[in-house]
């Protein structure tokens, strides 16, 4: 991003582009499906109905818009972690007119011993799992839980039972003999280390007994992993104030009064009680099957047609 920024409270380029993202209008639609990784992108890009626009930001996330079914969808490789996912919802937001539909799909740790390598979760809701940072640095905090932990946030609802059963269909066409889940929460971590429990000598976490402690303050929490909470938190924030767009409590006429919608599957990498972890072919074989049928949900969600923007790229 070479050009000129405006406006230090959102900057764009002359042209309008946002800052982080490198997009604007018309080069994202309102269906996004968004991944952490760049080769999982290119690869769920195949899928387009024709060849799809291509933009990878200097900052490192990555675009497809094109047609699959005959609908605009965007995939998106953002990185990790709650700042990668602040950056994609927020400026995706200010590109696209009307509702946007928006699958993440990831992969995780299972915390539950019945939920192994390969399986797949479609997580109800998500917490977040946070370092305490004043616990590790200041004595007078010392009395306090290391890590913090969120109250969970929904998911779309409808979204939520979509993806599921469209993930669950085609699993069942699959050969393997792995779960799948869809009534769970997700732990969303700020670290895969401290804070998802790995413990390491090089570093004071104090993080021996956060997995367990996790299991006990979450009712059915099944997985970990570092974007879903926030996600779903931004969803809900956007949803918040299309409800309140009218009241008088708000100071600034809102930038979108549009919906969010959002859900989640994530695929178990990691199985933290015994330790086991999938192997690349798995890898492969998983996030093909997994991606369609989020392609598939996306598709086949029902946006009102007067949210749905009508131009751009894929025109
Ligand atoms: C850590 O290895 C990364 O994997 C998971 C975590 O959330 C984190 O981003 O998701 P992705 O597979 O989408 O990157
Ligand atoms: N991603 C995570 O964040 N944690 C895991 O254990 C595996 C994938």
């Amino acid at each position: 991003m070479k050009d000129k920024l405006e406006d230090a409270n959102f900057p764009r380029t002359a042209d309008k582009r946002v800052y982080h993202l490198g997009l604007r209008k018309g080069e994202v639609a309102n269906r996004l499906l968004v991944v952490g990784d760049s080769g999982r992108a290119r690869m769920l890009a195949e899928n387009f109905d024709s060849a799809p626009f291509q933009l990878r930001s200097d900052r490192g996330f990555e675009c497809y818009t094109g047609l699959y079914n005959g609908k605009p969808i965007s995939i998106l490789a953002i990185g990790m972690g709650f700042s990668a996912m602040d950056f994609l919802v927020r400026e995706a937001r200010a590109c696209v007119d009307g509702e946007m539909v928006i699958v993440r799909m990831g992969s995780c740790g299972s915390l539950d011993p019945n939920i192994g390598v390969g399986s797949l979760v479609t997580p109800l809701s998500a917490c977040a799992v946070t370092s305490n940072y004043d616990y590790f640095t200041d004595d007078d905090y010392s009395d306090q839980e290391p890590y913090l932990i969120s109250r969970p946030v929904n998911a779309d609802p409808e979204l939520h039972s979509a993806l599921f059963e469209n993930v669950k269909n085609a699993h069942g066409v699959s050969d393997s003999d792995a779960a799948c889940v869809g009534h769970t929460v997700n732990a969303s971590a700020d670290s895969f280390y401290s804070s998802q429990g790995r413990t390491d000598p090089s570093f004071y976490d104090a993080n021996d007994t956060l997995l367990e402690s996790i299991v006990d303050k979450v009712p059915n929490v099944s997985t970990l992993e570092m974007e879903t909470h926030q996600l779903y938190f931004l969803a809900h924030l956007a949803n918040k104030r299309h409800l309140l767009h009218d009241s008088t409590t708000l100071d600034a006429a809102p930038a979108s009064q549009s919906k969010i919608r959002a859900a989640a599957v994530q695929m178990v990498f990691a199985a933290r009680a015994s330790r086991a972890f999938i192997s690349p072919a798995q890898v492969k074989q998983l996030q093909n099957w997994v991606g369609r049928a989020c392609l598939d949900t996306l598709s086949a969600f029902f946006i009102p047609p007067s949210e749905v923007q009508q131009d751009g790229i894929w025109n």
